[in-house]
């Protein structure tokens, strides 16, 4: 505490926001002389990078620092978002345009001798996701800080973010993502804040015999710390700067004095690097569970490092504890996090010393959980072996939560149900899968011990429902599951990604309201006449095609003259069940058509496209991968054959990443999001190429569901099978003796074995997966229907001004998808909080 008599000096030199260019100007000659020790003489890009990051982070920190303030004494409730991903992008620009000064620090920059944009690009992406899963996070990260939530995002700081993508002879290769070379600005490192997490060790009871009760009491077996990193991140014109805490892994400073005395030396250095690399990398898996120990232990150290400092930030408010669930609302964002529910129950139980129904009760009505997929691969299981390893104490609380819970089950049905029904019934909601060896089910743990399940799209959240939960649905009934449909921020996915458009939109709707409430974009109906804004509309989209074939000269190499093409675009992680093997089949397709074609009637048949293709596959991941080596080879042949000179280029942009989805995304015509239906559990970029004046060819899978509610049927394409007949068309294949392939796939698979794209036994694993391996994700069955909806592209892009006015009915009922409304119907239905309004 600081003396009273010394107060007043430290609120005449407490620290002042700049708000003018010369104050801006002043910090950063600061920071470039003292914070990194250079000068004016010495002074690159990166420097300048550097010092104005830190000129602007300073005034985040100002405003961060006084939300914390006014949080901890008004002590709302508060939102705990658990996510093991969360893929930011780049800080910068950002939060320059949610802090409303980047033209003054573009003003600042020049007149300092520098150039913003090339200073933006020196920020490695922070890239500490996945795909949709971790960008969700960071989109909801926008949308609570903007809407005032109090809330904390708590995940890990890996050291290595998602792989940098290589493209070598057409192969992927992976390279580390090292993205802390360079000291990073955007964290406040919080060496004070240090939290020992205990691995491994055994249970001990301990008798009281004054209560004559036994207590457990887990004695672990090894020790690492917690060290937290911290990351502002500020609203959209609000001073409310919420906190995004993320835990780094460091070894206890007690040496093991054992082992050295011992002579063992170098295996007690081993056991400190081993802490290490718990927050070393992130796994490259998406949708996959891969069940590796160290995975395991990822998860437990940071729901331990979390709930530590959420526990002491609740017991220091001294309310009792039956209030924790009144102040406390942690969202679970997929099975990652699960433990936290049994490690609540923990601390309440084996430290607490609460009773198991009190203890029980507060947990459920703390946690939400959302699912993010169907897909039986992705479900994480983890064998009982290793957990009782790692984890005693909490397989026991597991054990006794499953105890607990299939009684229940069990009084509800012995009356109606047979024996066999009563056992398969439990046998399908219980935690534990008995099979071999045996495992614990995280989605069921999930369940139990949340008070609300979501989905997160319509056709999604139904089909849970129905398939992998059902027989909790006849347990608890279908309140406990509900929808929120995903959505994405405005700010960074219209405003800074396509900065043209927004303000073509907000010269229109009287500036920039539509940010902070989208259904504005609405109003742009009333121009759909106005022939100036519908030529703006179609400028800034070739403005943006400008933009995007510049990085693609500078990635590939490959020159494209965007004025004639119309761009197709396909950006997401490569997997079999998005289906980019369809896209790429299309393209060979079409690449024969033309070849077939005699030149006059090329020029009159065919509508000029590029197709740009862009993602990473998992490492071990060998049908993507080999999907990425076949599109690179169409695209090596393609885009040298001199008859497809202007008519067609097959473009793979290596190392797609959030900054340079900012800079494709705007330029499509069209993008593909075709994934077979009922295997999307949403997407999101779907909703940012609308968003950004793109039409969507797809399937009827996911949130292109609402997306067609929304904008209308005759603005979209879409194609395939529906969800509904996925299974029987499945258990077809299986039974076929041959699957019978449409001509069209005939054609194109002959070429492809015919060597035209290199060696034509390579591709022989993804061929026999559709002809003879039961065509799991149907691309046969949906070639055809792909095929016509790109004719009818190619026919409805003829008329140009239609076109344009699909775009602008599109973008115009896009209000739905901005995760503001994600984060209300979360904060109404699930979490119960309010905005707190900073006075
Ligand atoms: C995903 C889904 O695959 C994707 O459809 C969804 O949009 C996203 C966010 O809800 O979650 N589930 C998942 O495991 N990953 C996703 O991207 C990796």
């Amino acid at each position: 505490q600081i003396p009273l008599s010394s107060r007043s000096l430290w609120k005449k030199f407490a620290v002042k926001e700049f708000s003018e260019k010369s104050d801006f100007e002043r910090d950063f000659v600061h920071h470039i002389e003292t914070t990194l020790a250079r000068s004016m003489y010495n002074c690159d890009d990166l420097a300048a990078y550097q010092a104005a990051s830190n000129t602007v982070r300073d005034k985040l920190i100002v405003e961060w620092n006084e939300t914390q303030q006014f949080q901890t004494l008004k002590d709302p409730k508060r939102i705990y978002y658990l996510s093991l991903e969360f893929l930011m992008g780049r800080a910068m620009d950002n939060a320059m345009l949610n802090a409303g000064v980047k033209d003054l620090v573009k003003d600042s920059l020049s007149e300092l001798g520098f150039n913003l944009e090339d200073i933006l690009e020196q920020e490695p992406d922070a890239a500490l996701g996945n795909g949709g899963l971790g960008r969700l996070a960071a989109c909801f990260l926008d949308s609570l800080s903007t809407g005032k939530y109090p809330s904390w995002g708590y995940g890990l700081r890996y050291q290595y973010g998602i792989f940098a993508q290589r493209i070598i002879d057409g192969y992927q290769v992976e390279t580390p993502d090292y993205w802390l070379t360079f000291s990073n600005p955007w964290e406040i490192p919080r060496h004070e804040i240090q939290i020992p997490v205990d691995f491994y060790g055994f249970v001990e009871e301990e008798f009281n015999p004054q209560t004559n009760e036994t207590k457990k009491i887990w004695k672990g077996g090894e020790r690492v710390i917690a060290v937290a990193y911290d990351f502002p991140i500020p609203g959209y014109s609000t001073k409310n700067v919420n906190n995004l805490r993320l835990w780094s892994a460091k070894p206890t400073t007690e040496f093991d004095f054992s082992k050295f005395n011992s002579g063992d030396y170098q295996n007690s250095v081993r056991l400190q690097q081993r802490a290490e690399s718990i927050t070393a990398v992130l796994y490259p898996n998406d949708n996959f569970d891969q069940g590796k120990e160290l995975r395991l232990k990822q998860q437990y150290f940071w729901v331990a490092a979390s709930l530590h400092d959420i526990v002491r930030r609740f017991k220091k408010t001294k309310r009792p504890w039956s209030e924790f669930p009144l102040q406390v609302a942690i969202q679970l964002n997929d099975t990652h996090p699960t433990l936290a529910i049994v490690e609540l129950q923990r601390i309440f139980i084996d430290l607490e010393g609460f009773s198991w129904d009190d203890a029980w009760e507060i947990v459920v009505k703390t946690f939400g959980y959302t699912n993010h997929t169907v897909m039986q691969e992705a479900l994480e299981k983890w064998p009982i072996p290793l957990f009782e390893r790692l984890l005693p104490r909490h397989l026991e609380i597991i054990y006794t939560i499953n105890f607990f819970f299939l009684q229940q089950v069990e009084k509800k049905f012995q009356s109606t149900y047979s024996q066999k029904e009563l056992e398969n019934l439990l046998s399908s909601v219980s935690v534990i899968e008995e099979y071999y060896p045996k495992q614990v089910r995280m989605a069921n743990l999930a369940i139990i011990g949340s008070h609300r399940v979501n989905g997160v799209a319509e056709l999604h959240s139904e089909l849970i429902k129905t398939t992998i939960f059902k027989d909790f649905v006849k347990v608890y009934g279908d309140k406990k599951f509900t929808n929120v449909t995903n959505g994405v921020t405005p700010r960074r996915w219209l405003r800074e990604a396509n900065p043209e458009l927004a303000e073509l939109i907000a010269s229109k709707l009287g500036g920039y309201e539509y940010l902070l409430n989208l259904n504005l974009l609405k109003n742009l109906e009333n121009y759909l006449d106005d022939k100036d804004f519908k030529h703006k509309w179609d400028i800034v989209k070739l403005n943006n095609k400008f933009r995007l074939t510049k990085l693609i000269k500078k990635l590939t190499g490959i020159e494209i003259n965007p004025t004639e093409y119309l761009f197709d675009i396909q950006v997401k992680r490569i997997h079999e069940y998005k289906r980019q093997q369809l896209n790429i089949f299309g393209v060979i397709h079409r690449y024969l058509w033309i070849k077939s074609l005699s030149p006059k009637e090329r020029k009159s048949l065919v509508q000029p496209k590029v197709y740009v293709f862009g993602g990473k596959s998992a490492p071990g991941y060998y049908m993507a991968k080999l999907i990425i080596k076949l599109i690179n080879a169409v695209g090596e042949l393609v885009n040298n054959d001199a008859d497809a000179e202007g008519y067609l280029k097959c473009i793979f942009v290596p190392d797609y990443n959030v900054s340079k989805a900012q800079i494709i995304i705007p330029a499509s015509d069209i993008s593909e999001h075709i994934s077979t239906a009922g295997t999307e559990a949403s997407g999101t970029s779907n909703m940012k190429f609308v968003l950004n004046g793109g039409l969507i060819i797809g399937t009827v899978d996911g949130a292109n569901v609402e997306i067609t509610r929304e904008i209308g049927e005759d603005n979209i394409f879409l194609f395939g099978n529906l969800a509904e007949n996925v299974e029987d068309i499945r258990h077809a294949h299986r039974y076929a003796p041959h699957l019978e392939l449409p001509e069209s796939l005939k054609q194109v698979f002959e070429a492809i074995e015919s060597g035209k794209f290199g060696e034509g036994d390579e591709y022989k694993p993804l061929l026999d997966s559709v002809r003879y391996h039961k065509d799991y994700y149907l691309v046969s069955d949906d070639f055809d229907s792909y095929l016509q909806a790109q004719e009818l592209i190619d026919e409805a892009y003829k008329d140009r001004d239609d076109w344009i006015q699909k775009s602008i009915i599109s973008v115009a009922n896009m209000g739905f998808f901005s995760s503001d409304r994600c984060i209300e119907e979360y904060a109404e239905m699930i979490w119960d909080v309010e905005p707190l309004e900073r006075d």
